[in-house]
């Protein structure tokens, strides 16, 4: 798969973005070495310095209604990818896609859509921000943890993964993912809370539902939490 590699960009899901409306090819792939305004959910920050892997991937004409699947999708390549290399340590998946290692985040996804029709995403731009050698003091990165990793063979891990468990999400369908995902999940069965816009809610983290929203066991029974944040209690 070919990458078109940038030496700087405001924000790879920016310029894909840009790129599909018009009319880039399914799957094209772009990197950028650092980003200026590199972006996170709710239009956060994503510090980008360089040194790091900022990666977004096209997929075009997506169902609507599974198109969010794709996160998990996502969640496991970077798990996999951030793994490489850093076996003495715990490497987990938060909700809905963070990966942590040893409580620590390493890694990010967004995802980024666009629809003119009722049932069909017209695309999906999933970013994936992968601190390989610099990051913020609260989180942490690869060589950190100590990888010793290529660059260039950590980046080709990322679309190599991310195609794979493409395939798997195509060929068996989420519930397959869902296992995976559930299988490298922080805080399952332990107490966690959710924070909505409006309220928190305490509970124990039962698991994912067929949707992959996440199960909370909480004392006013099942509650479903379908967007937002999870932290451990
Ligand atoms: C994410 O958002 O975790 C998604 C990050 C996706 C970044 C990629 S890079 C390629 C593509 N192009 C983009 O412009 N974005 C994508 P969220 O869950 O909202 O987390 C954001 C929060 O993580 C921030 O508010 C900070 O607290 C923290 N943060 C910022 N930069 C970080 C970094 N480099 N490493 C770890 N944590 C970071």
């Amino acid at each position: 798969m070919d990458i078109i590699e940038l030496d700087e960009i405001d924000s790879t899901n920016d310029e894909l973005r840009r790129l599909a409306e018009k009319g880039a090819a399914n799957f094209t792939i772009i990197a950028a070495r650092k980003q200026t305004r590199g972006k996170g959910r709710y239009s956060r920050n994503w510090e980008s310095p360089e040194g790091n892997i900022y990666l977004s991937i096209l997929i075009k004409n997506l169902d609507v209604h599974t198109a969010h699947q794709v996160s998990f999708v996502a969640g496991l390549a970077a798990l996999e990818t951030v793994q490489i290399n850093v076996d003495d340590h715990e490497v987990r998946l938060k909700w809905p896609n963070d990966v942590l290692a040893d409580g620590k985040k390493v890694a990010g996804v967004l995802l980024e859509s666009a629809s003119s029709r009722p049932d069909r995403l017209d695309y999906l731009i999933i970013g994936f921000g992968i601190n390989v050698k610099k990051s913020p003091d609260y989180a942490t990165n690869m060589k950190k943890l100590g990888s010793t990793q290529n660059f260039g063979i950590i980046k080709t891990k990322l679309v190599d993964e991310f195609l794979k468990y493409y395939e798997i999400w195509l060929e068996e369908g989420f519930g397959k993912i869902r296992n995976l995902w559930l299988k490298n999940a922080m805080g399952l069965g332990e107490k966690i809370v959710a924070n909505l816009p409006e309220r928190h809610i305490e509970g124990i983290f039962v698991g994912l539902t067929a949707n992959g929203e996440l199960i909370l066991d909480t004392n006013e029974g099942e509650k479903i939490i379908s967007s937002g944040e999870v932290h451990a209690l």
